[in-house]
């Protein structure tokens, strides 16, 4: 029986390899093989887009009979699943948004992004690095950047911590709708890399502390992102 993951939690580099299985699983996958480097990304599981309608699939509740038995949804035959790859990074171009304020957190979750891309071969002169005042600003450059038709995902990155300020709610919730803005209006996945803390060893704990390094996995969901538009949504 073909194996495909319905979730890319764990993988790495080398782990990942693009597939397509024919029946009984009519899908379009990725299939990780080895689980040597751990990563959090979330689970990348696409289910049924409309204008995926001319499969045929056995109905979108969660449960179909078979010979009697319960089949759940996942093991539908005939459904496609989509996912991005982390192994077609190269020629994918990248911009990242990053705020001064905190800069004493935003390089280092900036430089773990860089690394990751580095280590997912994405090439350095298809990195622009865009640098802003604040958190605040994020979402308009994004959107620019992402308008521009320049790039395939645009980075967003900042922290935003509590005690530095008595407007940390209205900062921090300005960044998040603004990027989230930025990628709804320019069709161009914009990746939230923005730290909300309550303090600032909060902050360095998740930029490359003991919290690991939200640059890096910003990076990691970008290059995701970025392929799952390239080779399965163009359209
Ligand atoms: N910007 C941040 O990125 N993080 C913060 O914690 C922060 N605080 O504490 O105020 C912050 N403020 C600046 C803001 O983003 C804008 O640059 C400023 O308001 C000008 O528009």
């Amino acid at each position: 029986m073909a194996s495909f993951a319905a979730n890319s939690s764990l993988l790495s580099p080398n782990s990942a390899k693009s597939c397509v299985t024919s029946s009984p699983f009519r899908c379009s996958c990725i299939s990780f093989t080895n689980n040597d480097k751990p990563t959090n990304l979330a689970a990348t599981t696409a289910y049924p887009l409309s204008s995926l309608s001319h499969q045929t699939h056995k109905g979108l509740g969660s449960w179909g009979e078979k010979a009697g038995k319960k089949e759940s949804f996942s093991q539908t035959s005939a459904v496609r699943h989509l996912t991005g790859s982390l192994t077609s990074a190269e020629g994918l171009r990248f911009a990242i948004v990053v705020a001064r304020f905190n800069e004493i957190v935003t390089r280092p979750l900036l430089e773990g992004a860089l690394d990751t891309f580095k280590r997912y071969s994405v090439k350095e002169e298809d990195i622009d690095v865009v640098w802003v005042p604040g958190s605040f600003e994020i979402g308009l450059v994004a959107e620019k950047l992402g308008k521009s038709s320049k790039y395939h995902a645009v980075l967003c990155i900042g922290a935003v911590i509590r005690g530095d300020t008595s407007h940390y709610d209205a900062v921090a919730n300005s960044a998040a709708s603004g990027v989230l803005s930025a990628g709804l209006s320019s069709g161009v996945p914009c990746i939230f890399g923005v730290l909300t803390c309550d303090d600032m060893d909060q902050a360095l704990n998740r930029a490359g502390g003991k919290a690991g390094n939200k640059g890096s996995e910003t990076a990691l969901t970008a290059i995701e992102m970025a392929s799952l538009f390239e080779h399965h949504l163009k359209f």
